[in-house]
């Protein structure tokens, strides 16, 4: 761009069009993630072209009614060779409040844990919930689930969790997190040791091929918690987020896609197995997260290894389960295994579903460094930096809440 035209915008006050240029990956931080793995592709001119499913199948899908059952039939694909079949709510499901105390947070919030007790044909199950509520909150308050990345029996409260309470509180949110390891122990030879067990009674001997896993009973736990709202009047259950970070976040869309009570849903760099598309050979691949992390998904999805291209899915019809409710995807600049732009596509090809609803369209370039895009009930941002859910990400989704529920 000449220098004329620049010193010209920017009298103008308009932003310059460096600032605004579509993100792409740094060269040097290519080369690095590159050494570090060498086995996986991190060169986006050495993506191959894919072909993705069509998320409206093969039948038109033209109203709002017509997605309703292609909705249901991706659902079911999901189920069958993805994250495997979540029972839904115990034969008995109890609350207890553990502690409360108004001290939280320096006096501005509330905080109560709550013991949320499964019954499974005599056997139990318990999971802790910590419920941060503005001591301000004048009315109903919102809530952001959090699938938190702990362990079970942890005596502190994780970092993560008070970090994130004190971004949610001075806004009027709530925050309500769990701890993942609670709900499924994050080890492949354990991962059965939680509420797999209560429902199956066993946590050895074979498993059927569309068994759930990890990630879905981590997003189970994130239902029950919505569960638990339902018994408290001060809770907004028209504004409820589930969120989670990485695995997390990966969790969190399977939960938002099973749970419509979840008006909001959000994926911070969940990546492989998450928002990213699984067909862009780009960062993290489907055969290397099987192997690391086989307890995560249903039997199944491992043998869909090196023939990605016969899944009957893709990650943005996992995305598209979510409409006409909002949505909101982002990334991180260094977080190259995760593969930004995937998960951008991934958004973008949500946009026919999207449509049913009049919602815009997205474009397919990407948005520059630090600069969220929002179209109607779709947001999505790549932040400067590495992988974490950090607090300018907290920010952009509050921002994003505001206006999808219409808070201000
Ligand atoms: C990585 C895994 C990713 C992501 C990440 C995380 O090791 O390969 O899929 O889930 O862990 O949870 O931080």
């Amino acid at each position: 761009m000449s220098i004329r035209i620049t010193l010209v915008l920017g009298l103008l006050g308009i932003t310059s069009l460096a600032a605004q240029e579509a993100w792409q990956a740094k060269p040097d931080v290519v080369a690095a993630t590159t050494k570090r793995l060498p086995q996986f592709n991190f060169d986006e001119s050495a993506v191959k072209p894919y072909q993705l499913p069509d998320v409206m199948g093969t039948g038109r899908v033209r109203s709002q009614a017509d997605w309703k059952r292609r909705r249901g039939e991706i659902l079911e694909l999901y189920r069958a060779n993805v994250y495997g079949r979540s029972p839904g709510k115990p034969q008995k499901l109890r609350f207890e409040t553990v502690a409360e105390t108004r001290d939280a947070l320096d006096g501005h919030a509330t905080l109560r844990r709550v013991a949320i007790l499964s019954n499974q044909d005599g056997r139990e199950h318990r999971f802790e919930l910590a419920l941060f509520l503005p001591n301000a909150a004048k009315d109903r308050v919102p809530v952001f689930v959090l699938i938190n990345l702990g362990r079970a029996g942890a005596t502190e409260m994780p970092r993560g969790v008070t970090a994130a309470a004190s971004e949610l509180i001075p806004r009027g949110y709530g925050l309500a997190a769990i701890q993942n390891g609670e709900l499924a122990p994050d080890d492949k030879d354990h991962f059965r040791e939680g509420v797999l067990q209560l429902f199956e009674g066993t946590a050895t001997g074979d498993r059927a091929p569309d068994a759930w896993a990890a990630l879905a009973a981590w997003g189970w736990g994130a239902s029950r918690a919505v569960d638990y709202f339902e018994t408290d009047p001060m809770i907004d259950m028209s504004r409820l987020a589930v969120i989670g970070h990485s695995r997390g976040g990966k969790a969190a869309l399977w939960a938002g896609a099973q749970d419509d009570r979840f008006s909001l849903v959000i994926s911070n760099e969940s990546g492989e197995g998450g928002a990213a598309l699984t067909r862009r050979n780009y960062g993290e691949t489907l055969p290397r997260i099987t192997t690391s992390f086989p307890h995560w998904f249903a039997p199944r999805y491992a043998t869909f290894a090196g023939r990605e291209a016969e899944l009957p899915v893709d990650q943005h019809m996992l995305l598209s389960l979510m409409a006409p409710r909002a949505l909101y995807v982002a990334s991180a600049d260094e977080d190259l295994w995760s593969d930004p732009r995937g998960e951008f596509l991934s958004l973008v090809h949500t946009s026919p579903v999207y449509a049913l609803w009049k919602e815009p369209a997205l474009s397919d370039r990407m948005p520059a460094l630090g600069q969220p895009v929002v179209a109607g009930r779709r947001g999505y941002h790549v932040r400067t930096g590495a992988h974490a859910l950090a607090p300018y990400d907290w920010q952009r989704y509050m921002d994003f809440a505001d206006v999808a529920w219409r808070r201000k």
